[in-house]
């Protein structure tokens, strides 16, 4: 039955609106296991795979990863996880691409929850990546410039989409990290988490 699977949770929004920091604090509070699509490609690139070129080269430009080899990535990490309440999946799915390849090998396997989508105007997103400091290769005016296209083109439609089937719960983002999260832990605790 249902208890059988995966208990997901999606959370998407623009680049910097604080997908990495929400997580960190559900993960923490609530026992989900956060993993990150980004931070996944970006051990994949430095692990020396074979995929390691084409990863970097989607990431400085802002595009995006066939999904076969993002998808493959987190249903990986999601084996190796062992025991847990559920997955934090952020920054997946951002395309149809990615969208199409999740339904196709994972929708038999999880209980996609909902979406949370981080909402947040676009020139307090691009500030805060630009002062972010990570040495982040994609934290430059020029790949922000084409995350923020590709955000708007292509990962939007998907919060649409999961919009039309009731699943997103919306919180903005522009405000202090603490009233942020104060939102965000209503909504975990509404769904049962
Ligand atoms: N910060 C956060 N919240 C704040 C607040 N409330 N007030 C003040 N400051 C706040 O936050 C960004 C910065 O803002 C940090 O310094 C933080 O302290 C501060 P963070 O939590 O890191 O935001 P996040 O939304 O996680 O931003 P990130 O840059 O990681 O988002 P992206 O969606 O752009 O990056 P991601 O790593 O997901 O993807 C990178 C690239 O990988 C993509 O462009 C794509 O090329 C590739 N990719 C794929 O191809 N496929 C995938 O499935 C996923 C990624
Ligand atoms: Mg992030």
């Amino acid at each position: 039955g249902m208890s059988n699977l995966y208990k997901v949770v999606f959370v998407l929004g623009p680049p910097g609106s604080g997908k990495g920091t929400q997580c960190a604090l559900i993960q923490k509070n609530f026992g989900l296991v956060h993993l990150s699509a980004g931070d996944l490609l970006r051990e994949e690139q430095e692990s020396k795979s074979q995929y390691g070129q084409l990863i970097a080269e989607h990431i400085r430009n802002g595009t995006i990863v066939p999904v076969a080899i993002t998808c493959a990535l987190l249903e990986n990490a999601m084996k190796a996880s062992g025991d847990c309440a559920g997955f934090l999946i952020d920054g997946f799915p951002r395309n149809q691409d990615n969208l199409d390849g999740w339904q196709k090998n994972m929708a038999d396997k999880v209980d996609v929850k909902f979406t949370l989508f981080l909402s947040c105007k676009v020139d307090v997103c691009v500030s805060r990546c630009l002062n972010r400091k990570q040495g982040r290769a994609d934290d430059n005016e020029e790949s922000l410039r084409k995350r923020i296209h590709t955000y708007n083109t292509q990962t939007y439609p998907i919060i649409e989409y999961y919009e039309k089937l009731g699943l997103v719960r919306e919180v903005a983002t522009c405000r202090d990290t603490d009233e942020v999260y104060t939102d965000i832990e209503k909504i975990f605790k509404e769904a049962g988490f």
